[in-house]
């Protein structure tokens, strides 16, 4: 995926120190890109790559202006470039680049460009056909940071879902998108009505492809007596975009002890969501102790599948609307559902310290 942001060579330290990653890509003036530098980072099979405008007057710089730092692209492997762009936009979707291809040394890559909701755009590329570190135009780089000598393995290892904040009473027309378009399938887990008027503010449902690697939930507003958290990012990011991104970890205590020794803050959990005897019960037994996930704030969840663990960071630029999830699953395929209600108070009590509430 892609963020546009206003300092990509101090991203690429924070993504670096407080997430882990491993530069392995660059492109600049040094290479012929003459308005904007990208610094492209790994972490297992997830791929950030960081953009800025160099100079002014670029539709990039604009659009940090505009919306801050925020993701642009959400890229999709497809195994045929030119089918998939071709039925998306029969299908209604907007093109944004027909299927063109790049090649170097390395080999080729295929891509096309669809736009989804606000500015965001899903790029469909082929790489089945390229050897190189990243794409054609971008050298390879190493490592910005070593790894502190008490971290041996990296701490995620992929992207598990990327959720999409929309305007009010957009949600059903985006997940029409996503069906029609892309030719995904509702998942079951959504936010009804029902919890909207009584805790959330929001709605949500949850859009994946077959094989339900790619995952994509949709909030929209909803009206109740708070300002709702999503209308408070669509004010602040200046439109829909992604709200947040969840990395899978398959160690979530030591990710988030990693995190929050480089300075990632958390949403805070209350004790009592732990020494809730309803709560106890309903997890049952856990590969940790209830007290090693009460000390770190990791919420648990469990469903018919298995459970989940899962926390969320706070926004990571100052406008409050990125942000990050980090999830370790054991079964189950849902994205916390009898979390909801911890983590919606969590979030208001984030928008309520920043007067948006
Ligand atoms: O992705 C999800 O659905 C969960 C829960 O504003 C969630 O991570 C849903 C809406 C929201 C924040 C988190
Ligand atoms: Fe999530």
């Amino acid at each position: 995926m892609v963020f546009a942001v206003g300092n990509a060579k101090q991203a690429a330290h924070y993504y670096s120190t407080a997430f882990g990653m491993k530069l392995v890509a660059y492109r600049g003036p040094e290479n012929g890109s003459r308005d904007e530098v990208a610094y492209v980072l790994t972490s297992g099979s997830a791929r950030f790559e960081l953009r800025s405008s160099i100079r002014p007057g670029t539709d990039l710089a604009r659009h940090v202006a505009e919306h801050g730092d925020g993701v642009t692209d959400l890229a999709l492997e497809v195994p045929d470039v030119e089918a998939a762009y071709q039925h998306a936009v029969a299908h209604g979707a907007r093109g944004l680049a027909e299927p063109y291809t790049m090649e170097d040394e390395h080999g080729k890559v295929v891509l096309a460009a669809i736009a989804t909701y606000g500015e965001t755009r899903h790029t469909l590329v082929d790489r089945a056909n390229y050897g190189g570190v990243y794409l054609p135009g971008y050298l390879p780089a190493t490592p910005l940071v070593a790894p502190p000598a008490t971290r041996t393995g990296r701490l995620f290892q992929a992207v598990d879902h990327c959720v999409g904040n929309v305007e009010l009473g957009k949600m059903d027309e985006w997940v029409d998108f996503y069906r029609t378009v892309m030719g995904f399938t509702n998942m079951a887990e959504f936010v009804g009505d029902d919890i909207a008027t009584e805790y959330s503010a929001l709605m949500s449902k949850v859009v994946a492809d077959g094989s339900r690697k790619v995952k994509f939930p949709l909030n929209e507003p909803a009206v109740s007596r708070k300002k709702s958290q999503i209308d408070e990012y669509l004010e602040f990011y200046g439109g829909p975009g992604v709200q947040h991104i969840a990395l899978a970890t398959n160690d979530i205590l030591t990710t988030v002890d990693h995190m929050r020794a480089a300075g990632m803050e958390f949403l805070d959990t209350p004790d009592s969501y732990y020494d809730d005897p309803e709560l106890r019960g309903r997890i049952g037994e856990v590969r940790a102790p209830i007290e090693e996930l009460k000390k770190r704030k990791i919420l648990v969840d469990r469903d018919e599948d298995g459970y989940l663990l899962q926390i969320f960071t706070k926004p990571v630029q100052d406008r409050p609307t990125v942000f990050f999830e980090l999830i370790e699953r054991h079964g189950s395929l849902g994205f916390g559902k009898g979390n909801f209600k911890a983590l919606f108070e969590a979030i208001e009590r984030e928008q309520e310290r920043r007067g948006n509430l």
